[in-house]
């Protein structure tokens, strides 16, 4: 069921986009649209995605957000998320990255999965991830919500992509029974400090139980992860607020280091 008419929901995927693009704030979405479903919050999240299509992006890969209980208590929502990462989005392995493009940038370190083969839901489960995987990698993202403070509740965080704003990626890229993903240990480092650790077993108990659950949700629209998909399976510990001049450096289990800085 959806209550917005669609005018209402490519009005506000413009205004949610024209937050990202111009790096400026806004309300959450649900003061003013109380009543709005989740349905209604993914159709302004797709309508975001055909916008930027149209002009030209690709769209390189999705993620799931609010997949462990550090970010759910973090953040004060309880149930995951997804959203898609644009071409833009995506920074190399000791990257620069411009904070003037940004609101209130994030970090998070996350664990990511290349399919080989399409995953459709719904009934997907661990052992269908596994046989459609590729290969695994670490990664860490950028989020930066659009809403003032980083406060929201989950309907507006979907319409808003899901606070997406930019990923690194890289390290070494692992066949998925070369190890068990949930005592992959992962360490992050700020300027020289550890600021947070936590293990992959973080997220839903399991990596893959992650994006088993993205095919699902994706399923419910009839989409599918196609094969080829750099899937981001969301953070393992809390987001950790980043400014110009900070260098972060996160170590995992077998998959090397990945680290950026903020300019
Ligand atoms: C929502 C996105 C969360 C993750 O990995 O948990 C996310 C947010 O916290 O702004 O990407
Ligand atoms: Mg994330």
């Amino acid at each position: 069921m959806s209550t917005l008419s669609p005018e209402v929901i490519a009005q506000l995927a413009e205004h949610l986009e024209n937050a990202e693009l111009n790096a400026q704030d806004v309300t959450k979405i649900t003061d003013d649209y109380p009543d709005m479903d989740f349905q209604d919050a993914y159709d302004i999240q797709w309508e975001i995605r055909r916008r930027k299509e149209e002009r030209g992006n690709k769209i390189v890969g999705m993620k799931m957000g609010l997949t462990s209980w550090a970010k759910m208590a973090q953040m004060g929502v309880e149930e995951p998320c997804y959203g898609f990462l644009a071409d833009y989005f995506s920074c190399p392995d000791g990257a620069a990255i411009d904070t003037s493009k940004l609101i209130h940038p994030k970090i998070e370190a996350e664990i990511a999965f290349v399919t080989k083969a399409p995953l459709k839901g719904p009934g997907i489960h661990v052992a269908d991830v596994i046989a459609a995987t590729d290969f695994v990698l670490p990664a860490v993202e950028v989020i930066d919500s659009r809403y003032r403070d980083f406060k929201f509740d989950i309907k507006s965080v979907v319409a808003d992509n899901s606070s997406s704003s930019r990923f690194v990626t890289g390290g070494r890229s692992l066949p998925v029974d070369h190890m068990d993903l949930r005592t992959c240990g992962v360490v992050m480092e700020k300027n020289g400090e550890i600021v947070d650790m936590a293990c992959g077993a973080a997220v839903l108990g399991d990596p893959a139980a992650s994006v088993a659950m993205l095919a699902n949700m994706m399923g419910e629209r009839g989409e599918e992860i196609p094969a080829g998909t750099f899937v981001m399976t969301g953070g393992v510990t809390a987001a950790v607020a980043v400014e110009p001049g900070d260098s972060i450096l996160v170590r995992y289990h077998e998959m090397g280091t990945l680290s950026m800085r903020f300019v």
